[in-house]
């Protein structure tokens, strides 16, 4: 009852309940439960239930939560301030760690979340070519800045609200907007706008239409274009960086972009988000250029401490770990799922998945939007009741951590098999 409690205070205090949209429920039903703490892949909410975390707080959590290590530095950091407003050894320090991790970043800039990150990128992009349109992917979420707000994914998907009201039409006439994986949609808008686009913005693996690899050839295509026309090809790897590779996405596909935007996994779980790309470009960014930028607690000690110590635990024996797990989960679930008769896609790039409850491949959001919801949001239901939390939507990422281990994905499987013949019995 707590839960239902504190969700009807929340809603009467926070609008719809929360604070961020795709937390209320919308999309499956039903009232969120309260989480008040978690610990490796557990989560607690208020009544003391617990659940196998699949959310992973949407990226961050890849280490499992409360690492001891990130614990032990955040309060040993606590300790010396929160917060400076003045330069801190540990944003030099993390800085590096990026720098080192990622070929095209000789520079990086802090900022508090992956919408600042992306929405630094363009304002860059656009300084430095002096061209004002952006090509975007319908289905692709970089966050809540006006001139994203057109055929967003994530929560504006699941909501059936692409297009935001309140942004005016003059912040989204230079967006352009192509089908993900269409390059010939994107190499038409290239020819009719020739000299006028200053970048394309791209999820390497779209994690906000359901999880959708690029097709082959559709990055370096992207690259080949942005060379042609003289634009720059941004990757979002907010979600993407240091969960799929080492280096992100832009390391497993060998892809060098010209900038790239990070967030989640850098901030450990603390708001953190970054823009980076040549020390040419990035030294267009003030106070070293003009391109103005700035943030009362942009390379906070702590956000810079606990995405330290993350990124130093993530080595390579960990990715190997988690593709693992990750690749023993999915198998699983593909067997089990065809034992009930229920037919799903599950696409999966290293520790991303999502299931889609449809028999065919999803390649873009028209796709996405097309397979069973609602068999998404019983077998949310089903496996909500049997303890595994999944993110509340199927435009979304399932997340495994380092502490997704053996037990856990045969807990998970276990009550899949459940919520699969729930969904065949009751022909969703
Ligand atoms: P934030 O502003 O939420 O930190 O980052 C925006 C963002 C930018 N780019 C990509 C590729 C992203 O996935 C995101 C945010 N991801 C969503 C989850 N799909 C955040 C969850 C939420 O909105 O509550």
């Amino acid at each position: 009852m707590k839960n239902a409690k504190l969700f009807e205070r929340a809603s009467s205090v926070l609008p719809g309940g929360v604070n961020s949209p795709v937390r209320a429920f919308k999309s499956v039903g039903g009232v969120p439960v309260f989480i008040e703490k978690a610990d490796g892949c557990i989560l607690t909410d208020s009544e003391g239930n617990e659940y196998i975390d699949y959310i992973g707080s949407w990226g961050p959590m890849i280490l499992g939560h409360c690492h001891p290590k990130v614990v032990e530095a955040l309060q040993n950091a606590v300790r010396k301030g929160t917060s400076f407003g003045t330069p801190s050894e540990n944003e030099v320090l993390l800085a590096e760690e990026i720098v080192q991790r990622v070929d095209s970043v000789e520079m990086v800039r802090f900022v508090n979340s992956g919408t600042e990150a992306t929405m630094s990128a363009v304002r860059l992009a656009r300084a430095a070519t002096k061209r004002d349109l952006i090509i975007k992917f319908a289905g692709g979420y970089h966050g809540h800045a006006d001139s994203f707000l057109i055929s967003a994914g994530s929560g504006a998907a699941s909501l059936g609200i692409p297009d935001s009201p309140g942004v005016p039409t003059g912040a989204v006439k230079d967006t352009r907007i192509v089908p993900y994986n269409d390059l010939e949609k994107v190499e038409l808008v290239f020819k009719e706008q020739d000299g006028n686009i200053a970048g394309v913005i791209v999820e390497p693996i779209a994690g906000n239409m359901g999880v959708v690899p690029p097709k082959p050839g559709f990055l370096m295509g992207l690259r080949n274009l942005c060379d042609q026309y003289g634009a720059l090809l941004i990757f979002d790897e907010v979600m993407t960086g240091f969960r799929v590779a080492r280096g992100g996405a832009q390391e497993l596909y060998s892809i060098n972009p010209d900038l790239t935007t990070f967030g989640k996994i850098i901030g450990g779980g603390l708001p953190v988000g970054a823009y980076g790309g040549s020390s040419e470009l990035m030294s267009l960014i003030a106070p070293a250029g003009k391109v103005y930028q700035a943030g009362t607690l942009s390379g906070n000690p702590l956000a810079m401490t606990a995405g330290l110590v993350t990124l130093q635990q993530l080595s390579r024996e960990t990715y190997a770990f988690l593709e693992k797990q990750s690749a023993n989960l999915q198998e699983k679930l593909e067997n089990t799922a065809m034992k009930s008769n229920v037919s799903i896609e599950i696409q999966r790039v290293g520790s991303m998945l999502t299931i889609f409850f449809t028999d065919h491949e999803i390649n873009n959001i028209d796709d996405a939007s097309k397979t069973n919801h609602k068999a998404f949001a019983g077998f949310f239901h089903s496996m909500l009741e049997n303890g595994i939390h999944l993110p509340p939507s199927g435009y979304e990422a399932w997340f495994l951590s380092a502490a997704h281990n053996d037990d856990i994905i045969d807990k998970t499987v276990k009550c899949a098999a459940n919520a699969f013949s729930f969904i065949e019995r009751d022909h969703f």
